[in-house]
Parts: C-alpha cells; sequence; structure tokens
C-alpha cells in the first residue's frame, strides 16, 4: 500500500517543504490536513491541535535537531516513533559558527571592534592557546562536529555530555561534572538539548563556574539561560562575552537587553539552517527505512527528552 505522508509546516516555507519532500519520495501519496489517519508526520513545529483531527499510524519525522517543540503538543501518541534529523547539513554550519565565535573570542576581535569604534591604536599581547581551553557541552552528531572543526587550532578541548564516551583528543566530563568542566572553559559552546534536565541549566550559579573573562556561546535553545543572570555576569564583566542564536522567546522582543548590549553578539536562530535538499531526502530515507521494517537514524528517547 502506498504510505500516506502528511507535512505539517507553517508559514511561508510550508509549500517548498511540500515540493521538497514529494520530490524526495515520489511513490508516497502526499494527503492533506483534511485526511483523518495517516502512515507519517513529517513536521516542523505543527500547531497545537493536529493529534485531536490526525491519527499517525507509523512514524513522526521531525524537521530539526531539536524536539522540544513536538514533545510538547498536546495528544503526542505515546506508542508513534519519532526521528529528529541527525546531522543532514547541519553539522557543518554548526561547526562554522562555533569556529568564528571562538577564533573571534581567542584573537579578541570584539575588543579590536571597540578601538575602532573609539578611534584608538590599541594592539593586544598575543594569548597563550594552550591555556585557552574550549569546552563543548553536547557530545553528539552536531557537537562532535564542533570538536573535530576546532582540533586543528590547537586549543586544548573539553566535552561534557550525560554520558561521557572517549573522543580523542578531548577531555570528556560526565554528568557530574559539570563545575569541573565549566572552570576550564575560556569558551563554553552550549548545544545541549532542551530537557526537564537542562531548563535554566546556566543561571548565576553556573555562570559563575566559568572562569574569569570566559565567553559563552548558546547554539542550542533558549531555555537553558536565565537571561537576568547571564546579563549580570557581563554587566560585573565576570563574563567577557555571549554569542547567542537562540532565545527564550524567538524573535526576541525588541525591549529585550540582549539588543543592545556591548557584549553580546546575536543571531537570529540561524548557526544551523535546516536546508530543504538534504533534510527531505533524510526523511525520504527514513520513511523508506520503516517501510522496510528498519530502523532508521535518529530516533528520540522520549524519556530523556531528545
Ligand atoms: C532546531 C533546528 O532544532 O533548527 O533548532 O534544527
Amino acid at each position: 500500500m502506498t504510505a500516506r505522508v502528511l507535512v505539517e509546516v507553517r508559514g511561508e516555507d510550508a509549500a517548498r517543504w511540500r515540493a521538497a519532500l514529494a520530490a524526495a519520495l515520489p511513490e508516497a501519496r502526499f494527503v492533506s490536513s483534511a485526511e483523518r489517519e495517516v502512515d507519517y508526520l513529517v513536521t516542523w513545529k505543527p500547531a497545537a491541535d493536529v493529534f485531536e483531527h490526525t491519527l499517525v499510524r507509523k512514524a513522526i519525522f521531525n524537521l530539526g535537531a531539536g524536539v522540544d517543540h513536538l514533545l510538547r503538543v498536546p495528544g503526542l501518541p505515546a506508542s508513534v516513533p519519532i526521528y529528529r534529523l541527525s546531522d543532514a547539513g547541519m553539522a557543518a554550519q554548526m561547526a562554522e559558527y562555533a569556529v568564528a565565535a571562538v577564533l573571534r573570542a581567542f584573537r579578541g576581535l570584539d575588543r579590536y571592534a571597540a578601538s575602532q569604534a573609539a578611534g584608538v591604536w590599541q594592539p593586544q599581547p598575543a594569548r597563550e592557546r594552550g591555556s585557552f581551553g574550549v569546552g563543548v557541552m553536547g557530545a553528539g552528531v552536531l557537537g562532535r562536529a564542533v570538536l573535530a572543526a576546532l582540533r586543528p587550532f590547537g586549543f586544548p578541548l573539553r566535552a561534557y555530555a550525560r554520558t561521557a564516551r572517549a573522543i580523542e583528543d578531548v577531555h570528556v566530563f560526565g554528568g557530574d561534572d559539570l563545575a569541573s568542566f565549566l572552570s576550564g572553559c575560556a569558551v563554553c559552546i552550549c548545544l545541549l538539548p532542551a530537557t526537564a534536565a537542562t531548563r535554566d541549566l546556566f543561571d548565576a550559579r553556573t555562570l559563575a563556574w566559568l572562569p574569569r573573562g570566559g565567553h559563552f556561546v548558546n547554539l542550542a535553545r533558549g531555555e537553558l539561560v536565565v537571561d537576568a543572570d547571564l546579563v549580570a555576569a557581563l554587566d560585573s564583566g565576570a563574563l567577557a562575552s555571549a554569542t547567542l542564536d537562540v532565545f527564550r522567546t524567538e524573535p526576541l522582543p525588541p525591549d529585550h537587553p540582549f539588543w543592545h548590549h556591548p557584549r553580546v553578539t546575536m543571531t537570529p536562530h540561524v548557526a544551523a539552517i535546516t536546508l530543504l535538499r538534504e533534510s527531505s531526502e533524510q526523511v525520504a530515507a527514513g520513511i523508506r527505512a520503516v517501510e522496510a521494517g528498519a530502523e532508521p537514524p535518529g530516533r528520540v528517547d522520549r524519556a530523556r527528552g531528545y
């Protein structure tokens, strides 16, 4: 029987996603949301009532790396497996962004920008790379790609992962070791998923575990950070900078202090853009795998929350 697929993406991208998925999976029947029963739901941030009118039989594919939005949708069927994108062109983008942020911090480019704005010619002393620790939180596909991209620069690398596993040339810290991990991060790059265990993880207490003058980079979810505590750490000079791609509310409200903070560099959730062709091909391969009785990559563990 032909697989029935519902693509539930809202906004201006919806038609592009439907066309790309239909091209990647020509053997399927793409149905409208009027259909009561489908085999597959392919979605990004679906409407809150999607499961009121749609029964999903076989699997849900999330068009993104993070499933925190999806796991909050009422009526999410408990027995249907969920798959999320795994890399699909995002790892290279994350790596580029993270390397740019680390090098900007290491070479003091923000200070030179401030000097230029003030019309001041002010060389800074060279830094010792061997004592400039760079830490990555989250050692999944994206975290490992970021670590690999950083390796050629010779910084001491560390990683923080729920379950510590060996990574070549990287000092890996496990779940209970957050304070030791953060204390060695001249730059801390957060790639952790938003779960019950990570929400508000970066507050006054944990931010204070970073070395004085450290740099905080959040490429994961805004919910991980207590904004007022981060602003206080930047205001006091405890932290030299924050590079933020994600926020509790997106778009960031116009009156939020991050917008004009001199120590904050912001981008609008673009560190790793979901790529249409790569993602559609991955979902198509996943649907074909399920149809063939195999297990595609990227299965979400609902108890863990990612
Ligand atoms: C995300 C994504 O999960 O863009 O934020 O993939």
